[in-house]
């Protein structure tokens, strides 16, 4: 562990941290911010009720439209020359989210993600190739400062120019890389096509994340790269990566880091709180965060929190891999669909490759989902298939429909596609896109 004292500190102990921050937080938010300042006093409560963790849940919780509305200083908490940085999430309605980071906020960003490193299995000796985007989007600028942190050598190489990365790799012989599991498909893709083995690069680790991915994704990768693939998560609001991490040594649920996030689950709709170990939307608190105040922040992913310990030696508390985001989430013809669940049974087929995309598709008042996906270019069961005369394209799409409407329980349309003819990812792909016809 890289910070053992911390990672495996009691749970009571843990609670008195969390307490002690919290009760830091609420008071800095009150005195520096109108929006909770308000908030509070609708509610007619006053920093000093707040005395435990477990009065958090009296405080209002804080929505995305209200950190547009808040755009952008609303919710900060420190004075204007204090804020050493701006990272912005992408914002695909309108404004941008922009957030700030204190240099105390840097230095917590930089010690979580060399945290996370080592949970993931790096070590101070090695070199690991950061492929996230590096720009105002968290991935990029996160994982290199952990990289310096932990005392190891890091690779800058940002997303694209995808060819000059492999060439890279070739030459320096990363023992971890750090990207999007969409761009470790678009890398390995290039790798083949150019006759170079993934496996023989020698990558031990790899920490994918940012965007949701399947159980079997995992397996196709490790498989592919011959190495060990931790989930890690995390959002710009509340930091960036490093919000949690899968361990190397259960890859099993991510550990949170308890002791700066403080999580709770709430039903997606109602904002209850449901009873432990239930599906729900993820709220998150910033404990320790200076530049904005971050309390209650409903993030809209859906996933559970489990409380078994694990056999790492953390005692922080550990998420489900996100089932998806609420947003995510189709409504088809009555029936929820998460594209998640689409991934995982396009993947358990040999002959598809894990390039897809869903297209929802309106034609007047009908609608339909239809699901893109390549044939596998180099699997053997490709080879055999195309060498083999009966093989029909018709009769293998109904085939994998037939799989998806007994996992989804809805009809939906197949299309084949020929290898390479689907957009590549070099950051976060884009997994549905809508067509409307009239
Ligand atoms: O994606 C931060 C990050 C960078 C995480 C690198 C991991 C690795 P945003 O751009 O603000 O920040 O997007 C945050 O991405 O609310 C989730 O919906 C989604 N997301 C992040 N990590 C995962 C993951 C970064 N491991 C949003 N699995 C979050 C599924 C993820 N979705």
């Amino acid at each position: 562990m890289f910070e053992p004292q911390v990672e495996s500190m009691s749970r009571d102990e843990l609670a008195d941290l969390q307490s002690r921050r919290l009760r830091q937080l609420v008071q800095r938010a009150y005195e520096k911010v109108p929006f909770y300042r308000r908030k509070m006093e609708s509610r007619g409560l006053v920093p000093q009720d707040i005395r435990s963790i477990a009065d958090i849940r009296y405080l209002p919780t804080l929505q995305k439209s209200d950190m547009r509305e808040q755009y952008p200083f609303g919710l900060f908490s420190a004075e204007r020359e204090e804020i050493a940085r701006f990272h912005a999430s992408s914002g695909t309605k309108g404004k941008p989210t922009l957030v700030g980071y204190t240099a105390h906020d840097l230095q917590v960003f930089a010690n979580l993600l060399a945290r996370s490193l080592v949970t993931a299995g790096a070590t101070p000796q090695d070199t690991i190739h950061v492929a996230y985007g590096y720009g105002l989007f968290t991935g990029g600028l996160g994982f290199h400062a952990g990289v310096e942190h932990l005392g190891a050598t890091v690779v800058p190489a940002s997303s694209g120019q995808t060819v000059r990365q492999v060439t890279l790799m070739q030459d320096l012989r990363p023992q971890g890389i750090c990207c999007t599991p969409s761009y470790a498909m678009t890398l390995a893709d290039v790798m083949l096509q150019h006759s170079i083995q993934p496996k023989s690069l020698g990558i031990r680790y790899g920490i994918f994340g940012a965007e949701p991915w399947s159980e079997s994704m995992r397996k196709q990768i490790e498989d592919i790269y011959g190495l060990t693939a931790c989930d890690v998560y995390g959002l710009s609001e509340l930091m960036g990566p490093g919000v949690a991490i899968e361990c190397f040594e259960e890859q099993n649920g991510l550990h949170l880091a308890e002791d700066h996030f403080y999580a709770e689950i709430c039903h997606p709709d109602t904002g209850d709180p449901v009873p432990e170990g239930e599906y729900g939307e993820l709220v998150l608190t910033a404990l320790s965060k200076e530049a904005m105040a971050i309390i209650r922040y409903r993030t809209g992913d859906i996933t559970r929190l489990k409380s078994e310990p694990c056999s790492c030696g953390r005692t922080h508390r550990r998420m489900e891999r996100l089932l998806g985001r609420r947003d995510d989430m189709l409504v088809v013809r009555g029936v929820n669909v998460y594209p998640s669940e689409i991934e995982r049974v396009i993947l358990q087929c040999p002959e598809l490759s894990a390039h897809y995309q869903i297209r929802r598709v309106y034609q007047g008042h009908l609608e339909q989902l239809e699901v893109h996906v390549e044939v596998a270019d180099s699997s053997a069961a490709s080879v055999e298939l195309a060498a083999a005369a009966s093989f029909n394209s018709d009769a293998f799409s109904r085939q994998v429909a037939e799989k998806l409407y007994n996992t989804l329980g809805i009809k939906v349309e197949v299309k084949i596609c020929p290898p390479g003819t689907l957009p590549r990812s070099e950051g976060k792909a884009v997994r549905l896109v809508e067509e409307r016809h009239s």
